[in-house]
């Protein structure tokens, strides 16, 4: 089995809810970082869709917990029904972010295709954070801090129905990689809904390819794969482009490893591309690594390969 080899790029160009301004030029950056080119190269058919639209950032404070909520609900609807029409339309969607709280519109979507399809579901979430906050626990408000305890059914009302059903995922389906800054309440939230988190100290001990192991293990034909790229994964030193850095993330050789590992198990089905920040950037470095990653992820190595 190989990766689907139709592909459609979505834009969505949005910081409404991060913590710094920027994240709305991610998809122009990858862009001009050659993406679609770079995937036609490998024998990719590629269909720009352009740049979805909605809401402008008031930037405002947060309201009882969280930031800018009605805009983050309008950009996630209209995240929704883009990648869920491509899904229907037999093509992959990769989603050009946009900050990360859109990964809940995507992954709803993606949800709601394989409950209709009777497919199985296993999203990969390569972040350093591990966007579990609520309105309780988040320290900030900025909703980005909290797609997956969204998708997992925690959240405000209008943000969890987004897929039409509540939880959109069981958090049993959720591999999380290369977290390393997790807020004090939200730990203890990881903890009690047993989340699977392959963090940096795990990754240090056992290395990338063990746990790429565990994290692709018992996937089968059955089973579409979503990767959820927060692009403040990577190490800051290879990535500085987007808005908050973590150090102590993967190095380039174990990104380029895990990214292969997952185009070698031919499951890909959906992808976000979230958080990249050119105001941030230096000379467009960080979205040329993410373009190089997702070569990658379509199977570059193997053309070395037999
Ligand atoms: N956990 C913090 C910081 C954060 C989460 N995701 C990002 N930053 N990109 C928060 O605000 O929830
Ligand atoms: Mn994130
Ligand atoms: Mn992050």
């Amino acid at each position: 089995m190989s990766t689907q080899r139709s592909v459609s790029l979505i834009g969505a160009p949005t910081d409404i809810g991060a913590g710094a301004r920027g994240a709305s030029m991610g998809p122009e950056a990858l862009r001009v970082a050659n993406i679609g080119p770079t995937l036609q190269s490998h024998g990719v058919d590629v269909i720009d869709r352009g740049n979805l639209a909605g809401p402008a950032n008031p930037w405002l404070p947060p309201l009882e917990g969280y930031r800018h909520l009605d805009e983050v609900v309008a950009w996630n609807q209209v995240v929704h029904e883009a990648v869920y029409a491509e899904l229907q339309g037999g093509r992959m969607p990769i989603l050009l972010g946009g900050d990360h709280c859109l990964g809940l519109g995507s992954i709803s979507a993606v949800a709601r295709h394989c409950r209709e399809a009777g497919k199985k579901l296993r999203v990969l979430w390569l972040d350093a954070h591990a966007d579990f906050n609520t309105s309780e626990l988040t320290p900030s408000g900025n909703i980005h801090g909290m797609p997956v305890a969204c998708l997992c059914g925690f959240g405000p009302k209008e943000l969890i129905e987004i897929g039409g059903k509540v939880p959109a995922i069981n958090p049993k389906w959720i591999r999380q990689i290369g977290i390393r800054s997790v807020d004090p309440g939200e730990k203890r939230f990881v903890h009690e809904q047993e989340l699977e988190v392959f963090d940096m100290r795990y990754i240090d001990e056992m290395g990338m390819r063990h746990t790429m192991e565990l994290a692709l293990a018992t996937l089968d034909a059955n089973t579409h794969l979503h990767v959820s790229f927060d692009v403040d994964f990577l190490d800051p030193a290879i990535a500085p482009g987007v808005g908050t850095t973590i150090p102590g993330g993967p190095t380039y050789r174990e990104a380029q490893l895990c990214m292969e590992m997952i185009a070698d198990t031919g499951r890909l089905a959906s992808l976000d591309v979230m958080e990249l920040n050119p105001a941030l950037d230096v000379r467009n470095q960080t979205a040329l690594l993410a373009v190089d990653l997702i070569e990658s992820l379509f199977g570059k190595s193997t053309l070395m390969r037999k």
